[in-house]
């Protein structure tokens, strides 16, 4: 992986190939075990309204190389799975209203059909993973939707993070979501999760969901040694929640009241599967009059920051 002079060959069909294709930037940051980020682009896509989603892409890859690593922006154009993005191809990606939404069980059919997409937390990381990338950023993690015993509405990022070995960085799981429900499956699938600096979980948009984690780590150093351990022990990821300062926060009523307001809409629309995520987030920069945009880039940025460090980290350890 990091430290390995040759960057990580992946097995692919002869049929239909699904290697990705890395950035030269990417390509020569592996072969030389320098560190190196992965950033998803559902989040761009589909989490962030255009085009204000084309300058937060720019600055999360500039926040993961002040943490000191290199950005890989991940995505699907014509049927590749790309790693490390021109940006020719981030403006694709922010452009078009008609992206896909590619988890796991998606990424063959966008192969074997030439489709194009943005990744998700668990397509995102399977592809980081496949190719040798130890740490991914993200906002917020997917999964279990409120009243899930309903609709049996659970992210599929929860089962993907219980196989794929990589630390995600995240600002814990989105506030639309049931958080200790959340906290519940992530144990039964056997994720590691420590807070950062923190016991309390932080809740994406605020810096507390009210829900606590059992571990915290202090530094990125600590982050990069608790993965170590992880991949030496089983496969499966670190999930390290990292909160927004207080000061930073939404407005914990603004907060309250708009999330409400954004899950009755959805309710109302007859929003379902993948497009339940992107319409209350939608809704809530809308409602929360860009507030809610503003605290998502941010957090995101500060993910990107922290993430670059543990990847630093990371490449130092011995292999
Ligand atoms: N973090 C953000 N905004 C987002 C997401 C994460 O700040 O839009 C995306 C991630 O790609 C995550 C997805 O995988 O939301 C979850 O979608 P779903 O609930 O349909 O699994
Ligand atoms: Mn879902």
């Amino acid at each position: 992986m990091q430290n390995s002079s040759q960057p990580a060959t992946v097995p692919t069909s002869p049929a239909v190939p699904t290697a990705p294709v890395l950035s030269p930037e990417v390509a020569d940051a592996l072969a030389t075990g320098r560190p190196v980020v992965a950033l998803e682009s559902t989040l761009l896509a589909h989490g962030l309204p255009r085009p204000e989603n084309r300058k937060a892409a720019d600055q999360v890859e500039d926040a993961v190389r002040a943490g000191g690593a290199v950005p890989a922006t991940i995505a699907v154009l014509d049927g590749v799975p790309h790693v490390g993005l021109t940006a020719e191809q981030v403006d694709r990606v922010c452009a078009d209203p008609e992206l896909a939404k590619l988890g796991i069980r998606d990424l063959p059919i966008a192969a074997a059909l030439g489709r194009s997409g943005a990744t998700t937390v668990s397509s995102t990381a399977l592809l980081a993973e496949r190719t040798g990338i130890g740490v991914f950023a993200t906002g917020g993690l997917g999964g279990v939707h409120r009243h899930a015993s309903d609709t049996f509405d659970e992210s599929a990022d929860l089962t993907a993070l219980s196989r794929t070995s990589l630390v995600v960085v995240c600002a814990g799981v989105k506030s639309i979501l049931d958080v200790p429900a959340t906290l519940e499956r992530l144990e039964s699938l056997s994720v590691t999760v420590v807070g950062y600096r923190t016991t309390q979980f932080p809740g994406f948009y605020v810096a507390d969901s009210g829900s606590s984690v059992d571990w915290s780590v202090q530094t990125p150093a600590e982050a990069a040694r608790v993965f170590a351990a992880r991949r030496g022990l089983a496969p499966g990821a670190v999930v390290v929640a990292n909160p927004l300062p207080v000061d930073q926060q939404l407005d914990a009523e603004l907060h309250d009241r708009v999330i409400a307001d954004a899950l009755a809409a959805a309710d109302a629309a007859g929003a379902r599967g993948k497009d339940v995520t992107p319409f209350i987030l939608g809704h809530l920069h809308e409602a929360s009059g860009g507030a809610s945009l503003e605290v998502n880039v941010r957090l995101v940025l500060r993910n990107a920051e922290l993430a670059g460090q543990i990847a630093a980290e990371l490449a130092a350890l011995p292999r």
